[in-house]
Formats: C-alpha cells, sequence, structure tokens
C-alpha cells in the first residue's frame, strides 16, 4: 500500500472511530510520509574516458582535479572498480539495469540498440516515487524511457555549440562548451524540479572522449608541461598475441592520426584537414575558430619547422595527446566544483548521494596505448568516488571489488524499494553504511568484450579478475588464453597461462571463470563449442 493511500485509510478510521488506535496509526503515517520525503537524492556524474590515472585523489596523476578530489576526501574512494564491458554504450546499459551485457542486450557500440521496453533502475526508481532526470550522453541508440526529463546530446555528442535532442522530440544546436552546457542544464532542472519528490539525475558529460578538443578558456594550459612516458610506453607485446593485433597504438600513424587527434596540419591549406575534425572545429562561430586557429597553427609551425621522426615524433604524439586530454579533463573538473557549490549553497548537499565516475578507464600510454576496450587494469578500472548522505558513515578508502552492474541495486536500495532478483550487481550499502569486510562479498569480477571486427581492433574476450590473478580468453578470429599475477606484474607484461610455475593457480582460475559464467548466465561456452 503506498502512503497516500495509508494516509486515506487512516483518515477514514479517524473520522468513523476517533480511537485512540487511529490517532497511533495517523502519527505512525506521518513519519513514514516524512521518512520518504528524508530519502536521499542522487546526483550520478559518469564522463566519458575519464581514467583514474588522471584523477588526483587516486595517486600519481600528472593533473591535479581538486574538485573531484573533494568528493573522494568527504566521501569514499573506491580502489577496485571495475566495468563488465569496457566500451561507452555497453557500460551505460550494464548501469541502467543493473545486468551484464548479455542479459541487457546492448554488447556493442557498433550495431546496439537498447531495448528501452526492458526494467530498467530508472524505471524502479520512478516507481519509487523519485523524479528522474538525464542530462548529456546516452549513447544507447533508443529513446529513453524512465525518466521524466531528459536532454542529451546526439550520439557521441559534440564539444564546440553541440546538438541536443530534447524530450519533446526537437533538436537545437546549443552555444558553448559541452561541458559547461550539461552543467547549466542540470542545474537548471534541479532548480525547476518537483522539490515535494526526491529525486535521482544522471549528468553524463562528454568529456573526456577523442577528440579532446579543449574549452578555448584553457586551450593554452598544460604547454609547458612535460608528461612522463609510463614504463611500458615501448611495449612489444610479447606473449601477447590479440595485443599485437590492435589498432589503437600512439606510435601508429594509422591509429593515432595527427591531424585528427593530434592537431596538426598545414597552417596555409586548412582544406587538408580530414573532414571530421574540420566538422567539429567549424561549429564554432567565425571569431571563436579564429582563436582556435590562431593557437593551433603556432603548436603546428612549430612543429613543422623541426619535424620529429621514429621514437621521437611517438613521443610527440603522446605529449600533445596528454596535453589535450588534460586540458578537456580541467574544465570537467571546474564543472563538476560548479554543481557541488550549487548542491551545497541550495542545502541539498548533505542529503545527496553524489556518484561519480567513467563509463570505462583509459590507456595514457601503458603499452603504448591510447583508447579502452581490453581486460587490463587501465580500461577494466574506472574511477569511483562517492560523497554519502546521511546515514552512510563510511568514509576514506573502499578496497571490495565493484562493479558498474552494482550502482543499480545501490540506488534502488537507498531509495528503500525491492531489488528485483534478476538484478546481477549487489548493493554497495553495506559497504557505505560502514560494515567492514561485509561478509559474502565478491571474491571475482567477470568481463565480456564483444566489439570485434570494429574500430581499432580489439579482440572480442571474456575473463575473470581475483583479488590477485587475472585469466583472460580472446575468441572469434583467434583463441588465446592469457594469465597474470598482478602482485608481481602489475603492469601485465608477461602471460603466465601455460607456465609450469602457475600451473595451480590456471586450473583454479580455470574453475572459478565456469563458475562464474553459470552464475551469470553467459551462453558462451556453448557457442563457442558449437562453432
Ligand atoms: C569513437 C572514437 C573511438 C572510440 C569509440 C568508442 N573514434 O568511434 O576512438 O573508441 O568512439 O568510444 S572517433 O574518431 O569518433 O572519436 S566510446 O567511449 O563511445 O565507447
Ligand atoms: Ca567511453
Amino acid at each position: 500500500m503506498k502512503t497516500y493511500d495509508l494516509l486515506l485509510s487512516a483518515n477514514s478510521l479517524l473520522l468513523n472511530r476517533g480511537s485512540v488506535f487511529s490517532h497511533f496509526l495517523i502519527l505512525s503515517i506521518s513519519q513514514s510520509l516524512w521518512a520518504q520525503q528524508q530519502r536521499p537524492n542522487i546526483v550520478y556524474i559518469m564522463t566519458d574516458d575519464h581514467t583514474a590515472q588522471m584523477m588526483s585523489c587516486y595517486g600519481n596523476s600528472p593533473i591535479q582535479t581538486p574538485n573531484l578530489d573533494r568528493i573522494a576526501n568527504e566521501g569514499v574512494r573506491f580502489t577496485r572498480s571495475f566495468v563488465a564491458n569496457s566500451l561507452s554504450g555497453p557500460s551505460r546499459a550494464c548501469m541502467i539495469t543493473g545486468k551484464l551485457s548479455h542479459k541487457n542486450g546492448f554488447t556493442n557500440n557498433e550495431h546496439g540498440v537498447f531495448d528501452g521496453t526492458q526494467q530498467t533502475m530508472p524505471k524502479l526508481m520512478q516507481a519509487a516515487g523519485y523524479q528522474t532526470a538525464l542530462i548529456g550522453k546516452w549513447h544507447l541508440v533508443s529513446t529513453p524511457t524512465g525518466f521524466n526529463h531528459y536532454d542529451i546530446l546526439s550520439g557521441q555528442g559534440e564539444y564546440y555549440n553541440p546538438t541536443f535532442i530534447h524530450d519533446n522530440g526537437t533538436r537545437s544546436i546549443e552555444k558553448g562548451y559541452c561541458t559547461d552546457i550539461i552543467t547549466d542544464k542540470s542545474i537548471q532542472w534541479m532548480e525547476e524540479r518537483d522539490k515535494t519528490k526526491p529525486f535521482i539525475l544522471f549528468v553524463h558529460h562528454k568529456a573526456c572522449h577523442r577528440d579532446w578538443l579543449p574549452k578555448l578558456e584553457d586551450m593554452r594550459l598544460f604547454e609547458d608541461q612535460v608528461f612522463p612516458l609510463p614504463d611500458n610506453f615501448w611495449d612489444t607485446w610479447e606473449g601477447r598475441v590479440a595485443a599485437q593485433q590492435q589498432e589503437m597504438s600512439i606510435g601508429s600513424a594509422h591509429d593515432m592520426d595527427i591531424v585528427y587527434d593530434n592537431k596538426i596540419y598545414s597552417p596555409g591549406d586548412k582544406t587538408r584537414l580530414t573532414w571530421s575534425y574540420l566538422n567539429y572545429v567549424n561549429r564554432l562561430d567565425s571569431a571563436d575558430r579564429a582563436r582556435y586557429f590562431e593557437f593551433h597553427d603556432s603548436i603546428t609551425a612549430a612543429f613543422k619547422a623541426y619535424p620529429p621522426r621514429g621514437r621521437a615524433l611517438t613521443e610527440y604524439k603522446f605529449q600533445r595527446y596528454m596535453r589535450d586530454y588534460c586540458k578537456v579533463t580541467k574544465s570537467l573538473d571546474d564543472n563538476v566544483g560548479r554543481l557541488m557549490k550549487y548542491l551545497e549553497d541550495s542545502g541539498l548537499l548533505d542529503n545527496t548521494l553524489v556518484v561519480y565516475t567513467s563509463d570505462q578507464g583509459f590507456y595514457m600510454g601503458e603499452h603504448g596505448w591510447f583508447d579502452k576496450r581490453f581486460m587490463y587494469e587501465e580500461s577494466l578500472n574506472t574511477p569511483l568516488v562517492m560523497r554519502l548522505p546521511k546515514g552512510y558513515e563510511r568514509r576514506g578508502i573502499i578496497d571490495e571489488m565493484v562493479q558498474n552492474i552494482d550502482y543499480a541495486p545501490t540506488f534502488l536500495d537507498m531509495a528503500g524499494a525491492n531489488i528485483p532478483e534478476d538484478i546481477q550487481g549487489m548493493s554497495l550499502t553495506p559497504l557505505l553504511k560502514g560494515e567492514k569486510s561485509p561478509k559474502k562479498w565478491r571474491n571475482a569480477i567477470y568481463y565480456h568484450y564483444y566489439e570485434f571486427p570494429a574500430e581499432h581492433m580489439v579482440k572480442r574476450h571474456y575473463g575473470i579478475r581475483t583479488g590477485r590473478y587475472k585469466l583472460i580468453h580472446f575468441y572469434q578470429d583467434i583463441d588465446q588464453w592469457e594469465l597474470y599475477d598482478l602482485k608481481t606484474d602489475p603492469t601485465e607484461m608477461h602471460n603466465l597461462y601455460g607456465n609450469p610455475a602457475y600451473r595451480k593457480v590456471q586450473q583454479q582460475m580455470h574453475k572459478r571463470l565456469t563458475q562464474l559464467q553459470q552464475h551469470y548466465d553467459d551462453p558462451i561456452e556453448q557457442e563457442l563449442q558449437q562453432k
């Protein structure tokens, strides 16, 4: 029975009998109504391709992110936060359903169309009395369902003067920088929302996705910074066949394009710019475009004066990549600060769960790469920090293994709603309430990536990661197993599969993998056997 139904029946009881009993009933109902109104709001901020290596609270970041760090410092920071499929659409589908890709049906960006008729967490939150809103990148192709309000980017979206699709079905180009606009729209929705109800707001940024076009005010930042190369930058992928065949190498002229990615062109001949790059920059109005090109002309002129070759060229591309990524991250951090300030000034902060995460991690030169997709640590991980509402006392670091299928049950749990049995993630609330190492927490996570053949050519693979080991199977046009000991080889340079010293570990990992595939009901093994 809903609260207002209870109130109605209590009223009639009071009228009919006027008994002491009904006074008590009224009292307990008003308490329950009060409790309903006290349910925490949720602001879920998810960026695109922002990786933990580029967030200062995770240590060793070349850029300071004070506003993101604030969330961690006032709340919790997860050190083992993983995605289930390291790609935008699939990751978003896992988040919104609490189910793995083979269950929610959105396995890859190339062919995926999210079935919006299925059960989703926003729909369940709505049914529990929450206002729901989605602003920014959606990337699930079908029209969003389960939101009282949405205002989304078209596809990947654009950094400059982006096009938005509104929930009345119209589209418009909005003037400004994407990260600023998404923040403005989010604040505006919170201002105008139905304030009698708790809310969940999904703020989905385009930043820091390729091709890292900065806010013009931030364009000249980081230009004097020289970024250290990761230790395994010159990895030759020995013993890792799938890694040898990827197309996401900074050093490859094909994979990281000097024009499109690094913005180096012929200053005197802009007709030679690739169409996609030019399309993005041409969204700026003429004055801003002139500002943009004034700066990038000077960069390209310097490059042309002393063009680097060979390894020096690869290092040059790495430096430009890092600078552009940092510029985009800077405005992201500023805007998260602006959102936090709004929550604080409007008195919402203390009863709001603020989540900051990304749709997956990213390579910042590790293994010589950019992009994601692989089950290796940098892209399997995703940053996750939370500022907790009243009643959730945990602070500091949380080392338990969590995954993006856990957000849906967590939010439902916090809202006091039932968690449907078919949701595959686990509610994080026992961790957030401060229970130290709750019993029965998972000791392994399952991963499955499907988008092949496709851009960046990362083979299909699935695998399992425990606290110490990782087993991966690359399949489809290849049949390769990899085993890593993350304690002795945290950067995953040595494939131990078949190594006699790890025979027992390998056996145990295979067994555990089969158990997890059965537990999550992934039919892949049967499919492979039928081939
Ligand atoms: C685009 C990018 C790729 C990226 C995919 C998926 N190319 O296709 O580099 O891997 O998105 O990214 S681009 O030239 O269009 O920028 S995801 O985060 O949306 O999954
Ligand atoms: Ca992404």
